[in-house]
């Protein structure tokens, strides 16, 4: 029994120093300490001993149970650390290693220009509004004194829903203004920024998608003057103290009388030609369509319920791609709706 025992023994710390995992190592514990373990099946004998044999080979077999718990936990501490040293060598993150750069987006140029325009009209009093893209006829058109027949109403040039002409695709943002004349009392003064539809071929100035800034003011006494007053002041703000502007008589049937504001072309200085050259930048006119205005035709107030005798009121409308173009130095309207990073980059 004691050579039993020293078998045991001998072959368990043999087995448990080659023991490759925490699993093994359990397998082995039960295979020599278990219930039906070796171990346990020498001491199942100690009944066949003398009375003289049994205490010592009692003593002797716990003294092997106990080696063999302490190789065991020896081990198992071992194998514990070895695995925790290999997890932190496959997890290890390298923090030398350069990180990937986050590009920041920024916002489109086109949205730059309009941020600032509204911040001008706002900072003179300005209320921003927003309305509906689908329009009704008599919203875009007739209450605009745009009468039935008139060509801007033509289905050539305007997107329309069905087949009486009555629904349609804003062709500008005057239906707002004429919102909000037919709902607050004067003084009204509001900036209409959005998207309007006109059924044009895209090319480098032109898109059946584009964006309109329009304004109104209504009130007592509201003048031509007023008018020219915040036009330049907003072409100052945004061309610089030095701009030269001017107005020239037009014809728009919302509005009398009517009229368009030019900038002084910033290259040729007003003289349509450089060394010689036509300007490229006016194309030789001197001068650069900025927007169209006028005060609002009093059959316009009357068509929104206010009373033509006692209040005045002007309005404008430009276009916020040509604005940018200009104010940013873009020669091709289509760059604008690319979305290229090449061109967004730049600004
Ligand atoms: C323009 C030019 C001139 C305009 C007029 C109105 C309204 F509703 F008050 F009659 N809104 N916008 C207007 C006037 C628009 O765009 C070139």
């Amino acid at each position: 029994m004691k050579q039993q025992l020293e078998e045991i023994k001998l072959h368990a710390l043999t087995a448990l120093d080659a023991a490759a995992d925490p699993a093994a190592l359990e397998e082995l514990r039960v295979k020599l300490l278990g219930k039906k373990g070796e171990l346990t099946a020498v001491l199942k004998q100690m009944g066949k001993l003398s009375a003289e044999e049994r205490p010592v080979m009692g003593q002797l077999a716990n003294a092997v149970r106990a080696e063999i718990e302490t190789k065991l936990e020896e081990r198992k501490t071992a194998l514990h650390a070895a695995a925790l040293e290999a997890k932190l060598a496959a997890e290890a993150i390298d923090v030398t290693i350069p990180g990937d750069e986050v590009t920041m987006g920024h916002q489109h140029p086109m949205n730059m220009v309009l941020q600032e325009i509204k911040d001008i009209f706002v900072g003179m009093g300005y209320q921003v509004v927003d309305g509906p893209e689908i329009e009704l006829a008599s919203y875009n058109f007739t209450r605009l004194n745009i009468e039935e027949g008139h060509p801007s109403r033509d289905r050539s040039d305007t997107f329309y829903f069905n087949d009486d002409d009555s629904v349609l695709l804003r062709t500008q943002t005057s239906p707002m203004q004429i919102r909000a004349m037919e709902n607050t009392k004067p003084p009204i003064c509001i900036l209409a920024p959005g998207r309007v539809f006109r059924k044009d071929e895209a090319d480098a100035t032109h898109s059946p998608m584009f964006h309109q800034i329009e304004g109104l003011v209504v009130g007592e006494d509201i003048t031509m003057g007023d008018l020219k007053g915040a036009l330049v002041t907003l072409m100052k703000r945004i061309y610089g103290q030095d701009a030269l502007m001017r107005f020239r008589p037009h014809h728009f049937p919302f509005t009398e009388p009517s009229c368009e504001m030019d900038m002084q072309c910033h290259k040729c200085h007003g003289k349509g030609e450089v060394d010689g050259q036509v300007c490229s930048t006016c194309h030789g006119e001197g001068w650069i369509e900025l927007l169209g205005a006028g005060m609002v035709h009093p059959v316009v107030l009357e068509n929104c319920g206010i009373d033509p005798e006692k209040y005045s009121g002007f309005a404008f409308g430009m276009g916020l791609e040509r604005m940018a173009m200009g104010r940013l130095r873009i020669n091709d309207l289509r760059l604008i709706f690319d979305n290229d990073v090449r061109f967004l980059n730049q600004f």
